[in-house]
């Protein structure tokens, strides 16, 4: 790994968010691309944080900061993501369903959408299905993001309250986030999922015919 990438890696996992952010800032002014950045040295070092957590060596607390650390990171990238496209592609609600709290997934697939020229809804964590439902008639799609096991059954949850609400022929809706597959996402009736934030942009064109 290039020594400017470990760097930012290594931040990460000690939670550092100022070096994060300086790093970020250093290995974008050296032309490093903003997608090289985030999947060689932030997303990995996400994983190697949940790896960790796994085996006893990282507590929630230690999430957490990494969590803070790459968000910072996040937010340096955010503006070098977004397209120069001036007319929207289409509009997307995101949200982590009811019960989940983690949003940097979610962020990143909002900031991979935006930067394909989609308007963004974010709703943020915690949604309750009645929120998504009351966002579908101001736009195209509704991408649910969910981590946790316990929390995906709300995925269903929330595709069952559009159907009640009859919105659920207006709207696409696509699903995501690491225990979430495909096999899944036809089981409840999602329009489609993807594994990671770029997959989540060519889904939701190819939903919306673009
Ligand atoms: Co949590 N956590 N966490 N956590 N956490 C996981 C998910 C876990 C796998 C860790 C582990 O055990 N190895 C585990 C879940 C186990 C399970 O359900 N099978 C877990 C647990 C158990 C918990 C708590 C229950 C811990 C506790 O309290 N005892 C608790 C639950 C809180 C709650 O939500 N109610 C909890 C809390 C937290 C923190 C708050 C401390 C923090 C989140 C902070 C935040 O998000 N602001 C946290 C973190 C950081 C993690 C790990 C370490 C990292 C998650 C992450 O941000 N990854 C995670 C371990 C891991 O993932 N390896 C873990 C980086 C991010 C870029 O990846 O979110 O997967 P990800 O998003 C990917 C794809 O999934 C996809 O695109 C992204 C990449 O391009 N994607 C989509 C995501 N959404 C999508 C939507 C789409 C398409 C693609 O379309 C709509």
């Amino acid at each position: 790994m290039e020594p400017i990438l470990q760097e930012i890696y290594d931040g990460i996992l000690n939670g550092e968010s100022k070096t994060v952010e300086a790093k970020v800032r250093a290995a974008l002014e050296s032309r490093m691309s903003p997608k090289e950045i985030l999947d060689q040295s932030m997303v990995s070092a996400m994983a190697e944080v949940g790896r960790r957590f796994e085996i006893g060596e990282y507590y929630v607390p230690e999430m957490l900061i990494s969590a803070r650390a790459m968000q910072a990171g996040m937010a340096i990238l955010k503006p070098q993501l977004k397209s120069a496209n001036i007319a929207a592609a289409g509009k997307v609600a995101v949200g982590t369903v009811k019960g989940d709290l983690h949003d940097i997934g979610k962020n990143l697939v909002a900031m991979m959408l935006e930067g394909a020229g989609f308007e963004i809804l974010d709703l943020g964590t915690d949604v309750d299905p009645e929120k998504f439902v009351a966002a579908a008639d101001r736009v195209d799609v509704i991408a649910l993001s969910a981590l946790l096991t316990t929390t995906m059954p709300n995925m269903k949850v929330t595709i069952e309250a559009l159907k009640s609400a009859g919105k659920r022929n207006i709207v696409k809706v696509i699903i995501g986030g690491a225990p979430v597959t495909e096999a899944y996402a036809h089981q409840i009736g999602a329009d489609g999922s993807a594994p990671d934030a770029s997959r989540a942009v060519s889904i939701t064109k190819a939903l919306l015919g673009k």
